[in-house]
Formats: C-alpha cells, sequence, structure tokens
C-alpha cells in the first residue's frame, strides 16, 4: 500500500491569508497512515452549522466527540455541538462499525468529502486514533485555544489506517526527578497525538520512591522526599495515580507501571533498614550513579515487600503487563539475579499480571508471555535473540536510537551522551522489524522510547527532549514499513513544528528539519 503523494497546493486556499505553510494534504500526517487516496475535487470546509454526530448508544464515541469538539471549538469558535448520530452524511460522523476490515482493533477509516468527515472504527481506540489524523489534517492554527481567523479545510478523500505494532510506547522517569500530575497528563496530551498507546512510568530508582503502597508509609514519606540535585522530590497518592490512569485511558494510553529491582532501589534500601542484607539504611541519594544498589535476595521480608509492591500495583493497573525493572544488577550477584527473578516472577502471576522488564531478565528464562524491552546499543544480544526463539515479543528500545534522554549534537544543553548523539535523523532512520539479528518482526511486540530524567526538572525539558524524536519512533511503531522515508518525514515533521508552536510545546528545532518560518 503506498501513500499517495499529493501537492499540498491543491488544497491551498485562495485569496486568504493563509500562510502557505498551513496548505495541508491529506498525507501530511504523522504517523504516516497506511493507505492514502486524495480527491483533489473534495475538501470539507468547518463552519458555524457543523455538527459532531457520534455513534449512538456508545458513551466512548460520546466521550471522543467532546474531545474533539474541545480541541476545535477554542480556535474556530463555532458551536460544533456533539450529537448522537442520525444523520451520518453530514458534518463531522465518529461511528462503529461500517469500517474497511483492514482496520482490525485499533484503525480507522476517514472519508472527507464536500459536506460530510466521516470517521469509521471498529473500536473507540480506532475513533479516537481517526480523531487526531483529523487535527492534523486541519490548519496548525486549530491548536489555539483563542480563536483564529482561518479556512477550516480538510483536504478531500480517503485513508484506511492501522498500526504496524500493538505496542506503541513512551516511557517517563517520574523518579530521578518528580513530575507533577498536570506535567504527567500534559505529556500524555502531547504524545497521544502521535498515536502512543503506552505510558510506561519508571516509579521507582535509586534517587526517588513515587508511589505510595499500603504498609510501606516511609517508600514516600521518606524514600520520595528528594531528587537528582537534592531538590524535594514527590511522589504520587493512590488517587493522583488513578487519576493519571484514567486520564490516559481517555487517550487510549494504557500506563504500565515499572518498579525497578533487585538494582535501582536505594530509595527503598534507604527507607526501609530490614530490606538491607546488614540491616543497615543506607542515606537517601541524590547522585547519578547506577549499578550500586541491591535488594538482599535471602532475606525472606525482600519477597513480602514485593508481594505488597506488586498487589498494589496490579490494583491500580488496568492494562496486563507490571514491570520489573531487572537491569543493571550490578551489586547483585548472577546467580542471586537468576534466583530473585525465580521467585519474582510467580508474584506478578500471582497479582493477575503479566510480566515485563528491561532485557537482562530473559536470563531468567521467563514465560513466553514475558516481554523483553531491549535497550542495548548493539544489534546482535544472543540471550534477546534466544527468547525471541522461544516466543517472548520483545519491545524495541535500543539506546542509540531510541533513548530521548540522549543529546541531540554536543551542544545541547540537557541530556547525556552515554550511547550518543541522537540526532532526529538517526531517532528515525532504523527498522524495529529487522533489528536485532535474529528478532524477526513477528517477534517484536513494538517500540518504545524511554526518557530518562537524570537532567530534566520540568516539561519544558521533557518537551525539548521528546520534540521533534518522539514522533519519529512514533511513526516507526504504527506506519507500515512500506511508508519509511526521511525525505516524506522531515517534510511532515515541519508541519508539526507549526503545531508545537501554537500549542506552546517546546521543541528541540533540529537544523535537519525545513522548519517553516
Ligand atoms: C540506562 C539505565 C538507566 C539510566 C539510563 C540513562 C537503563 C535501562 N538503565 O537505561 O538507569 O537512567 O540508561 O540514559
Amino acid at each position: 500500500m503506498a501513500v499517495t503523494t499529493v501537492a499540498a497546493a491543491a488544497f491551498s486556499p485562495s485569496a486568504t491569508a493563509e500562510p502557505a505553510s498551513a496548505a495541508k494534504s491529506l498525507t501530511d500526517v504523522i504517523p504516516a497512515p497506511a493507505s492514502v487516496s486524495p480527491d483533489a475535487r473534495q475538501a470539507f470546509r468547518l463552519n458555524w452549522t457543523t455538527v459532531i454526530s457520534t455513534e449512538r448508544g456508545s458513551a466512548e464515541a460520546a466521550a471522543i466527540g467532546r474531545q474533539l469538539a474541545g480541541v476545535l471549538r477554542p480556535s474556530t469558535g463555532y458551536p460544533l455541538p456533539v450529537v448522537p448520530a442520525w444523520y451520518p452524511n453530514h458534518g463531522i460522523s465518529l461511528l462503529l462499525g461500517g469500517a474497511d476490515p483492514r482496520v482490525g482493533q485499533e484503525g480507522y477509516e476517514l472519508r472527507v468529502s464536500r459536506d460530510s468527515v466521516v470517521i469509521r472504527a471498529k473500536t473507540a481506540a480506532g475513533l479516537f486514533a481517526g480523531t487526531q489524523t483529523l487535527r492534523q489534517l486541519l490548519p496548525a492554527k486549530i491548536e489555539s485555544k483563542n480563536r483564529q481567523r482561518a479556512n477550516w479545510t480538510v483536504p478531500g478523500g480517503r485513508i484506511v489506517d492501522f498500526p504496524r505494532f500493538a505496542h506503541r510506547g513512551a516511557m517517563l522517569d517520574v523518579s530521578r526527578h518528580f513530575f507533577s500530575v498536570n506535567e504527567v497528563k500534559r505529556y500524555i496530551d502531547d504524545i497521544a497525538q502521535y498515536k502512543v498507546n503506552r505510558l510506561h512510568l519508571h516509579l521507582a530508582d535509586d534517587q526517588g520512591w513515587r508511589i505510595e503502597i499500603p504498609g510501606w508509609p516511609r517508600l514516600t514519606s521518606y524514600g520520595g522526599s528528594t531528587e537528582v540535585g537534592g531538590g524535594p522530590g514527590g511522589y504520587y497518592t493512590k488517587k493522583q495515580y488513578l487519576d493519571l490512569v484514567a486520564y490516559a485511558k481517555s487517550k487510549y494510553i494504557t500506563v504500565i507501571p515499572e518498579i525497578d529491582m533487585p538494582g535501582h532501589t536505594n530509595a527503598a534500601l534507604a527507607s526501609y533498614a530490614e530490606l538491607n542484607c546488614n540491616g543497615i539504611a543506607p542515606p537517601l541519594y541524590t547522585g547519578t550513579d547506577v549499578g550500586f544498589s541491591s535488594l538482599c535476595i535471602d532475606k525472606e521480608i525482600t519477597y513480602k515487600f514485593i508481594d505488597d509492591v506488586i498487589g498494589e500495583l496490579a490494583s491500580l493497573t488496568p492494562g496486563e503487563y507490571i514491570h520489573i525493572g531487572g537491569d543493571e544488577a550490578h551489586a547483585t550477584k548472577p546467580a542471586d539475579y537468576l534466583k530473585f527473578m525465580q521467585r519474582v516472577l510467580p508474584i506478578v502471576a500471582k497479582h493477575g499480571k503479566k510480566v515485563t522488564g528491561w532485557h537482562e531478565f530473559v536470563k531468567s528464562v521467563p514465560p513466553a508471555s514475558a516481554v523483553p524491552q531491549y535497550w542495548g546499543t548493539d544489534d546482535v544480544d544472543e540471550d534477546v535473540a534466544a527468547a525471541a526463539q522461544r516466543g517472548n515479543k520483545i519491545l524495541m528500545s535500543p539506546a542509540h536510537k531510541s533513548y530521548l534522554d540522549m543529546k541531540y549534537d554536543e551542544n545541547t544543553p540537557l541530556g547525556q551522551d552515554w550511547a550518543g548523539l541522537i540526532e532526529v535523523d538517526t531517532a528515525y532512520n532504523w527498522d524495529p522489524g529487522s533489528f536485532v539479528k535474529d528478532v524477526p518482526e513477528a517477534s517484536v511486540r513494538g517500540v518504545e522510547a524511554p526518557l530518562w530524567s537524570e537532567t530534566l526538572e520540568d516539561i519544558k525539558d521533557i518537551e525539548f527532549m521528546a520534540f521533534p524524536r518522539l514522533p519519529a519512533i512514533a511513526e516507526l511503531g504504527w506506519s507500515p514499513a512500506s511508508t519509511h522515508d526521511w525525505e516524506s518525514f522531515r517534510g511532515r515533521l515541519a508541519g508539526q513544528g507549526d503545531r508545537w508552536k501554537v500549542q506552546g510545546v517546546t521543541f528541540y528545532p533540529s537544523p535537519k528539519i525545513a522548519w517553516h518560518s
């Protein structure tokens, strides 16, 4: 299915004040849709009378309609009522059923003609994805919170779109620096536009424990009281965390909680002396070294602790997976690491969840349902390839391609460079389906862009490192390999820059992209 390219000028509204950069083509979308058939004779124009009609009897479709109206109303000033769909051929319709069968569980079909925009999907997730495409097909000013003058035209034609991989993720490290609920919600808004469907939260590390666990209050009151650099840290109460999970769910994003173990556990060890083999609690840690801490493998209290932690995470998590970390356990002997994992894997299963973890844990030969997250910097990993052979599906996060905390170039003020410098073309130019030797496409569960926060203090820092690279990784996760094309991507990315300016999203103005002025 080739994407048809169409001259953007074909839809340029004549005799208006629209800048050329706002002229849209049906292909001007990130991630690139699976199939696009523009029709230059058609185009839909939003106006005062446009109605958003949603599938009758579906509360989810209505909620998606209200979210769409929430984006379109402030900038257009139009009333855009959201009503049950009695007349699906006028205005904007969001319908469940009747879509091209290729859309599957998460895809959608979008048809734009002179008098209607019709999005059809099998599921609400697919409808939501379709509305994100529709946003991008309108001029960038549509994202404004204030009323704008513009020609609110959607280019005509048909899109049939569906994801390449099941897991299209972003990871945020809220341990090294703590981020408020509102900051995380803002990041959810940012990533949802690119059809990301998983938010992996790194909730505990040496520098801070960020989630309340019943029976272990010092984890948060003490273990959450600081962060890298010695700032005040913080944590999410159960209520706040559930609010985040629900907010993500409203954008069809599943939160995957991670508690890293047996290493990266200084915050827990500092909070409870009994978790240490010598019974002595180490001090809190505000530096950025890794690999120095370990839970005590031979103490029974360790497994009582983990049982309580996993039990609580499982109860807070609607998704199937709990992330158990498992990386850089340099302070744990290899034999102890295996002994530890043999105890922990059944605990996760007991609480009704499947396990995911940094790829090191495949050494413990987890069940085939376990998802190893590959974060190496090489294209060969025998343990990971052997896991794929055994049936495990691998999540791809190669550090030298997908780590959003790596600097763009040597002058980037934030970030690290241990895995190399990652410009946006480097983040884009790799194929998750053939990246690691002997891990074929069928063994790949998806792609995730981790954002570690040793050097990041607030949402502006997060956005500066995520944009424009996050959309590159999101496209690798969603779009068919056949659409992969750097020249096409960089052109489309320039258009996204216009939207970030309107949205107030901080981004790195990479010299690789011809941003519109
Ligand atoms: C590594 C390490 C993290 C660091 C990160 C920084 C993994 C899986 N463990 O990635 O603790 O924060 O690099 O880039």
